[in-house]
């Protein structure tokens, strides 16, 4: 059986998620496409059905799973109407625009009595993050002491708010960070160069989680690097460390230098990525089940609140502790 998928948002993430489901995932299909703009869903539908309304698509008798990549102060309502319809449902992140709200989305999930949220942290599929995963994981390097992280964007989009730095940009690394060190993080301290002014983005950001394991996580945030999109991590270990490669599969040789090309932005960067987990989350439905891999709804409530108490960091100056409640289901 193929499941019917419609996706909420047909913008540049709603856009390459229709592309995946309807030719690069196996075991779904598309069936509907809602947007505000009735052309840009209708670009990203091809043959399948059209919709304005976000919630007549979630309860539409054909969609049997849904994919939320609308605006990110949208996504918590959609994803509580997709739990309360029983659908199962990939969010891009953040899960809901605050971390209360994706409180409200595990007590919902809690009532359905399944698990029915994949929070699109899609890091945790890219082929390098595994690699690197990996080898932590096999134990030779010992633990790790400190991870750096750069996440530079080429430019930021004209709609970017100052916080989005941390809420859409951050959030990031503040999941895969978890994911690769297994640990929770205990202090946030927020390091900021450029603007005094609250409307204009304060860009790099240089940030550090303090985690329970004793270990370091330094992240720099730049939005408008200029050269291109470039994320990379580092771990250092105890007897050694292990990080990326290059951004390119091959570099060109030529008139006296060796040049690798950056990718424009995340699209292409994390294509394997989201590839893997848009078919890890159609396998997961077929099983019944989450992704063992899966961001899930407590992951998704926590990028949000260490999030929050970065934004707070930042803008207190002061080294901020989190409060972090034990998972309870
Ligand atoms: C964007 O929304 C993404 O999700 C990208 O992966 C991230 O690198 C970028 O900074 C965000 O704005």
């Amino acid at each position: 059986m193929s499941i019917g998928v419609g996706i909420i948002g047909a913008g540049v993430m709603g856009a390459d998620h229709a592309r995946l489901i309807r030719s690069h995932v196996s075991g779904a299909h598309l069936v509907a496409v809602a947007d505000t703009d009735p052309a840009r869903a209708r670009e990203a539908a091809a043959d399948a059905r059209i919709s304005t309304d976000p919630l007549e698509l979630i309860n539409g008798p054909e969609v049997q799973a849904v994919i939320v990549a609308s605006p990110d102060h949208t996504h918590g309502d959609f994803v509580l109407a997709a739990i309360r319809a029983g659908k199962p449902v990939l969010c891009e992140k953040p899960l809901a625009a605050t971390s209360e709200d994706c409180l409200r989305i595990i007590d919902a999930e809690r009532t359905a009595g399944r698990k029915l949220v994949h929070t699109g942290y899609m890091r945790r599929y890219d082929p390098t993050y595994r690699e690197l995963n990996a080898t932590l994981k096999a134990g030779t390097l010992g633990k790790v002491r400190i991870l750096h992280n750069q996440h530079r964007n080429r430019v930021a989009p004209d709609w970017f708010t100052p916080d989005m730095a941390v809420t859409n940009s951050f959030v990031h690394e503040i999941d895969i960070s978890r994911w690769l060190l297994g640990t929770e993080f205990k202090a946030v301290t927020v390091v900021a160069c450029g603007s005094d002014r609250p409307d204009v983005a304060a860009d790099p950001l240089l940030i550090t989680l303090e985690a329970e394991n004793g270990a370091l996580v330094s992240t720099e945030v730049f939005l408008n690097a200029g050269y291109g999109y470039h994320v990379h991590a580092e771990a250092v270990c105890e007897r050694g460390g292990v990080r990326m490669g290059q951004p390119a599969l091959t570099s060109v040789l030529f008139e006296g230098s060796d040049r690798a090309a950056f990718p424009a932005n995340w699209i292409p960067r994390f294509a394997d990525a989201y590839r893997l987990q848009d078919q890890a989350w159609v396998n997961a439905i077929h099983s019944g089940s989450l992704d063992a891999d899966a961001s899930s709804s407590w992951d998704g409530y926590m990028a949000s609140y260490i999030a929050e108490k970065t934004l707070e960091a930042f803008k207190t100056g002061q080294r901020i502790e989190l409060q972090v409640p034990r998972q309870t289901g």
